[in-house]
């Protein structure tokens, strides 16, 4: 196995650069996930242990599902909104699960983070830092933080060890999706130390009545269009739930590719889902949004976002149609669709 001493050089180089360092902010991406969080936390006792430096967590845009907000508040998660922070406070910044100018993380502009651990494919942009590991055949970030923390001997409580098992677990459908064998081994090794009771609460939260209503708001919006269903939202409440509803829309029966759209602030989202693993999501998103905004993923998992500032409701719709009849052609679906669900008769 490479991890024992690959993770130990990586140690060593992760010291070297935060060698004149006095502060660190560590930050997830946008609308964070378990794995963006689980692994922020994670590479903040990492880096305090080896850089012997403070170190924060910080999250810009909203934690949108449920489950996560009961993560962040049971398991007591230090993240902190990024517009509370002061930035002149810090000099050197690190970013995980998420690149420089992929457009889905609020790094401050012009900023090269001292650290970056992803793993999506790399960036160009990426490469300038003085610290970065990316690694595209790990399902989670979490894993990759799992061998840090190993190599680091970071004390690993209930909670930390919660939070990075359901990163695994939410990250790779339980091992299912895009799972290496680096995955496994972190998803066990944490699974030994889980908080049952908390991660039973993680995975069965309260459900806001908005979010029900979203429910139908994405079922009135959906049309399939032979192995790919398209999910037009209009406006959503919280920026989660375009991906929350494309990975429920790819289980449909039948249904392979999964496209959701939904207006949140001055932004369109969307989200990509496939069930055939060796498709790449990643590219058809980019294919797709083209130069009307930024985009990336996984094989299997894939997001991007389209800036609506100044745009009238009719040119949105227009761009939602351009976006969702590229998808459909890149995918060799037809343009022409059938409702999910037949619209209600007033009774
Ligand atoms: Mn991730």
């Amino acid at each position: 196995m490479t991890t024992s001493s690959g993770a130990e050089r990586r140690l060593r180089q992760l010291a070297e650069v935060l060698e004149d360092k006095k502060r660190l902010l560590v930050l997830t991406h946008d609308n964070p996930d378990p794995d963006s969080i689980a692994s922020g936390w994670a590479l903040t006792k990492v880096v305090r242990k080896v850089g012997k430096l403070q170190a924060d967590l910080a999250y810009a845009g909203i934690i949108g599902r449920s489950e996560n907000r009961t993560l962040t508040r049971i398991l007591r998660v230090p993240l902190r909104p990024l517009d509370s922070i002061n930035l002149a406070d810090y000099d050197a910044f690190a970013l995980v699960d998420s690149q420089p100018q992929t457009g889905n993380n609020s790094l401050p502009e012009g900023v090269i983070p001292t650290i970056v651990v992803d793993h999506h494919p790399c960036r160009e942009e990426t490469k300038k830092s003085p610290f970065y590991d990316v690694r595209e055949d790990y399902g989670a970030a979490a894993s990759m933080l799992a061998e840090y923390v190993t190599a680091a001997e970071v004390k690993v409580d209930r909670r930390l060890a919660t939070a990075m098992f359901y990163a695994i677990k939410t990250e790779t459908l339980n091992l299912g999706r895009e799972a290496s064998r680096a995955d496994t081994r972190a998803f066990v090794k944490f699974f030994a130390l889980v908080d049952n009771e908390a991660l039973s609460q993680i995975e069965n939260p309260p459900i806001s009545r908005a979010y029900f209503r979203m429910v139908d708001q994405a079922i009135a919006g959906t049309h399939l269009h032979g192995d790919v269903a398209v999910t037009r939202f209009g406006d959503v409440n919280n920026p989660d739930m375009v991906a929350q509803f494309a990975d429920l829309m790819v289980r449909m029966e039948k249904v392979h590719w999964a496209l959701t759209m939904g207006r949140f602030e001055r932004d369109l989202l969307l989200s990509i889902r496939t069930n055939l693993p060796t498709a790449n999501a990643g590219r058809i998103i980019q294919q797709v949004v083209a130069e009307d905004g930024k985009a990336g993923g996984h094989g299997m998992m894939a997001g991007g976002k389209v800036p609506l500032e100044g745009m009238t409701p009719a040119r949105v719709r227009d761009m939602e149609t351009q976006l969702k009849n590229r998808a459909l052609d890149l995918l060799g679906a037809k343009r022409r669709g059938s409702r999910l669900v037949a619209p209600r008769k007033k009774n």
